[in-house]
C-alpha cells in the first residue's frame, strides 16, 4: 500500500467488512483516539479468565486474557474518564507505574481446570514471587485454592516501555492472549521538556483548549519518556501487535470443559495466523473510541492523531510469534530506547544513537520507543493552500522562517510549524475557490470516489481548505466528506500498516488485521482523546 496522504473528515469507518464507498455517509463515525490509557498502581489484583474477543468479520474467538480481580485503584491519563477494567481483557490492563515505585501484582487464575497453571513474568526488573506452586521460569498461580493466587513484587526501577506475559506454556498462552504492557513513566521530567518547542506546543494546546494526555505529567503539561532531555514528547501511543490462529483458539474451547485438571492438549503447530491485531483488535474496529462498549473484552485501540511539530511518542510491542513489518508512513521513526533501555551514542550522552526506521519491525517479547513527527517539510508545496490572491483570510496567513525554516514565532497561529520554504506555494492555483487565474495542477474531481472513500475533496489542512480546492469540473466537494468547519476534522490521514501485506487482512479479506490511520490535524482541530 503506498497511499501517501488522504485528506478526510472524521474517523473512520466502522463496518463489517470492506470500505464502500456508496455507504460512505453511513461509514462516518464519531471520533475515535487513542492515546495509552492504563490503569493506575502500585498495586494490581489480576485474574487470568476466558472470553470470547470479537474479530470484525464477525467471529467470536474464544481467549485467554488478565483482567482486573476488583476495581483498580486508578485510571491514567486523568482526562480519560470512562475506563473500565473487565475480569478479562486482551492485551490485559496497561499498567502504569512511576519510576521508584514498589509494584504489588497478585494473580488469581481463573481459566478453566483443564488449562493448568498460569503467571506472568515482566522481563526487565528484578521481581520476588511468592505464593502459588513453583513453575519452570517463575512461581503460578495453581488450580487448589490454596495455591490459587501467586504474587510478584518488584521495583519500578527505570523508565520504559515494557510487555509483561504468562511464564507458563508460553506457546499456547500467550497466543490464546496472555499478554500486556507496563509504562514507567521517569519520576521527573527534565528541564528541558519545559522549554523551546514543547513549552511552545503546550501555549498551543491550552490556546486551542485541549486537554493534556500524557502519562508523564504528574507535575502538570510536561513529558518525558526517560530520565534524559532528548525524550521528551509532546503525545504518545502505545501499540501492542500480535496474531491469532483460530484453530488453536478452537482446539483449547473444545477441551476447556474437559472434567480434568492441566490435561488440555493442543498443538500449537503448524501455525497459521488469520487474524492481526493492534491492541487485541483487527482493522477497522482498532479505530473505534478506547473503551467502545461494544468491546467489554477488547477495551484499547489504534488511533493516533498529532498535530504539525508535535513530538509524538510510540510505545511499541511485540507480543506474538511473528515479526510485523510495521510501516509509519508521513516520516521515518527515531527509535529511543529498546526493552527499557534508552540507545545514547558512546562518545557523548546527550546525543540519541538509535536508528531511524522505515519501518519499525515488532520482534515477539521486545518493546521499544520512538519518536514520531510530521511537519510537512519536503513536500515542495504549501499544505495549508495559503494563496496570497485568495479573497479568504486563512489563505494569506503569514510565515517567518525560525533558525531551523519553520514558523514557530507565535504557538497560537494556525499554521504554527509551517516549512517556510514551501509557503504560497498551493497545489493549484486556479480554479483556487474564490480566485481565478492560471494554474499549475487540476484538482481530481471530489465527486468520484475514484481517488478513495477518504479523500475529503481537498489537499489542504485547515479551515476553509475545502473552499480552496476545487475539482476539474468546478463542483463543491460532496457533503459529508468536507471538513470545512473548526469542529471537523480536516486532517492529512496516513496509513500505517504492516507491509507483510496479507497482514492487513482480516481473515484474508481486505482491508483489515494491522492497519491504522494516523491523522494529522491542522491546529484549531482539537484533539480529544478522552472518547
Ligand atoms: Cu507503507
Amino acid at each position: 500500500m503506498r497511499i501517501r496522504e488522504m485528506k478526510m473528515k472524521k474517523a473512520i469507518a466502522k463496518t463489517g467488512s470492506l470500505l464502500a464507498p456508496i455507504a460512505l455517509g453511513m461509514l462516518l463515525t464519531a471520533t475515535a483516539y487513542a492515546a495509552a490509557p492504563g490503569i493506575t498502581g502500585p498495586t494490581f489484583n489480576l485474574t487470568a479468565q476466558a472470553a470470547f474477543i470479537s474479530q470484525p468479520d464477525g467471529a467470536a474467538v474464544y481467549s485467554w486474557g488478565y483482567g482486573c480481580n476488583g476495581a483498580p485503584t486508578g485510571y491514567a491519563p486523568a482526562a480519560i474518564t470512562n475506563g473500565f477494567c473487565n475480569s478479562m481483557q486482551v492485551p490485559g490492563p496497561t499498567l502504569i507505574v512511576t519510576e521508584g515505585q514498589s509494584v504489588t501484582v497478585r494473580l488469581t487464575n481463573g481459566l478453566p481446570n483443564a488449562a493448568g497453571n498460569t503467571s506472568i513474568l515482566f522481563p526487565g526488573f528484578n521481581v520476588t514471587a511468592t505464593g502459588g506452586v513453583q513453575g519452570l521460569l517463575t512461581r503460578e498461580a495453581g488450580r487448589a485454592t490454596t495455591n490459587n493466587t501467586v504474587t510478584y513484587t518488584f521495583v519500578a526501577s527505570s523508565p520504559g516501555t515494557r510487555a509483561y506475559y504468562s511464564g507458563t506454556q508460553g506457546d499456547l498462552q500467550v497466543e490464546m492472549g496472555l499478554y500486556g504492557a507496563i509504562i514507567v513513566p521517569p519520576s521527573s521530567v527534565p528541564a528541558e521538556c519545559t522549554s523551546g518547542s514543547h513549552a511552545a506546543n503546550l501555549t498551543a494546546e491550552g490556546f486551542w483548549g485541549e486537554a493534556d494526555f500524557r502519562l508523564a505529567n504528574a507535575t502538570g503539561g510536561v513529558g518525558a519518556a526517560y530520565d534524559h532531555p532528548k525524550s521528551c514528547y509532546d503525545r504518545e501511543y502505545l501499540f501492542q501487535y500480535s496474531e491469532m490462529d483460530p484453530r488453536i483458539h478452537r482446539q483449547a474451547e473444545e477441551q476447556s470443559t474437559k472434567a480434568c485438571t492441566s490435561c488440555m492438549n493442543v498443538a500449537t503447530e503448524p501455525y497459521h495466523p488469520a487474524y492481526f491485531m493492534i491492541n487485541g483488535r483487527s482493522m477497522p474496529d482498532n479505530m473505534d473510541p478506547n473503551y467502545a462498549l461494544e468491546y467489554p473484552h477488547q477495551p484499547y485501540n489504534g488511533n493516533p492523531h498529532m498535530h504539525p511539530g508535535e513530538l509524538t511518542l510510540l510505545r511499541i510491542i511485540g507480543t506474538g510469534r511473528w515479526q510485523h513489518p510495521f510501516h509509519e508512513h508521513g516520516n521515518h521513526v527515531r527509535i529511543l530506547a529498546r526493552d527499557g533501555n534508552m540507545i545514547l551514542s558512546q562518545s557523548d550522552a546527550n546525543s540519541l544513537a538509535g536508528p531511524l526506521l522505515f519501518t519499525t519491525t515488532t520482534t515477539p517479547g521486545q518493546a521499544m520507543d520512538g519518536i514520531y513527527y510530521w511537519t510537512g517539510k519536503g513536500l515542495n508545496w504549501d499544505p495549508y493552500g495559503h494563496n496570497p490572491a485568495s479573497n479568504d483570510p486563512n489563505a494569506k496567513l503569514p510565515c517567518t522562517a525560525d533558525a531551523n525554516g519553520y514558523n514557530t514565532g507565535a504557538p497560537t497561529a494556525i499554521n504554527y510549524y509551517e516549512w517556510c520554504q514551501d509557503h504560497n506555494k498551493p497545489l493549484q492555483t486556479a480554479p483556487f475557490g474564490d480566485v481565478a487565474g492560471g494554474s499549475p495542477a487540476t484538482l481530481p474531481d471530489p465527486n468520484i470516489f475514484a481517488n478513495g472513500a477518504w479523500f475529503g475533496g481537498s489537499p489542504y489542512l485547515g479551515p476553509n481548505a475545502t473552499v480552496r480546492a476545487v475539482g476539474s469540473t468546478g463542483t463543491t466537494p460532496p457533503s459529508g466528506t468536507v471538513g470545512n468547519s473548526p469542529t471537523e476534522e480536516a486532517g492529512f490521514a496516513f496509513m500505517w500498516h504492516s507491509h507483510n501485506e496479507r497482514e492487513i487482512t482480516t481473515n484474508n479479506i481486505f482491508p483489515g488485521g494491522m492497519l491504522m490511520m494516523m491523522l494529522v490535524d491542522s491546529r484549531e482541530f482539537v484533539i480529544d482523546e478522552s472518547n
